[in-house]
């Protein structure tokens, strides 16, 4: 087993968010060519546990059963590409460097905006994790985040790396067709704001990409968080 563990990067004190400086220390340390990948979605969702399989390590970002939420703010850890590729990828001194951020959308817990849109800021793949079903308010709640971003003002001649938008299903019992989130993003409606609203994650993200990791324990679990983890290295 692997000794690879997060560390805090984004954390509250109450409402006030800081960095902490552990996760500044390992992102200011990494040299060379860095692939930020940032786990956002639904809270319980299984989104710490899927962060851990990408970097194959069971216990690198903390992930339990409990109906509170577990993660707070944004954990980071930083891994060698070649270290977890299985086929060989990655030259030397290019590093995942992955995120993994508090859910939303659970009663039981805070929901912080901001968790989002810092990592919607940072990751070159957003990988958002729906629990159980492609729903209308995980699509929302990745639209507010969108919108928040869009306010934020960057120095003058910097832009947003492109990015990715990875939607994964977990803990999926349904047959969905991998063309689901096109699908979903093609709709039309009458309703003027989910039309918005699926223009805006189009616009954000030209390249996208649409995954589904059935309930652990069903024959093709393994299979489907190898795809999810091929894909994303
Ligand atoms: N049945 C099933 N359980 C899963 C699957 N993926 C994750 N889990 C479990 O779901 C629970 C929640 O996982 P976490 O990784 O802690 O969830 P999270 O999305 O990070 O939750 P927060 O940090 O609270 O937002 C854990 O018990 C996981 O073992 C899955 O595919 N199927
Ligand atoms: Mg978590």
């Amino acid at each position: 087993m692997s000794s690879l563990k997060a560390k805090p990067l984004l954390k509250f004190a109450g409402n006030a968010a800081s960095l902490a400086p552990e996760g500044l220390e390992l992102v200011r340390e990494l040299g060379g060519h860095i692939c930020p990948i940032i786990f956002v979605g639904d809270g319980r969702s299984g989104k710490s546990y899927l962060a851990s399989c990408l970097v194959d390590a069971e216990d690198a970002f903390v992930s339990s059963d409990s109906a509170e939420s577990v993660t707070e703010g944004i954990d980071v850890l930083a891994v060698p590409v070649s270290k977890i590729s299985d086929k060989g990828f990655g030259e030397q001194d290019e590093h995942l460097l992955v995120m993994d951020c508090e859910g939303g959308n659970n009663a039981m817990a805070a929901i912080r905006t901001l968790v989002n849109v810092f990592g919607l800021l940072l990751g070159s793949q957003v990988v958002f994790v729906a629990n159980g079903m492609a729903t209308e308010q995980a699509l929302q709640t990745l639209g507010m985040s969108l919108a928040a971003r869009s306010l934020v003002r960057l120095e003058e001649g910097t832009q947003l790396p492109t990015q990715e938008l990875v939607f994964v299903v977990n803990k999926n019992t349904l047959r969905y067709e991998g063309s689901a989130l096109e699908k979903i993003l093609k709709q039309k409606f009458d309703d003027p704001g989910r039309q918005e609203l699926r223009d805006t994650v189009r616009e954000c993200f030209p390249s996208r990409s649409f995954f589904t990791v059935p309930l652990m324990g069903m024959p093709s679990f393994s299979e489907s968080v190898r795809s999810v983890r091929e894909h994303l290295v």
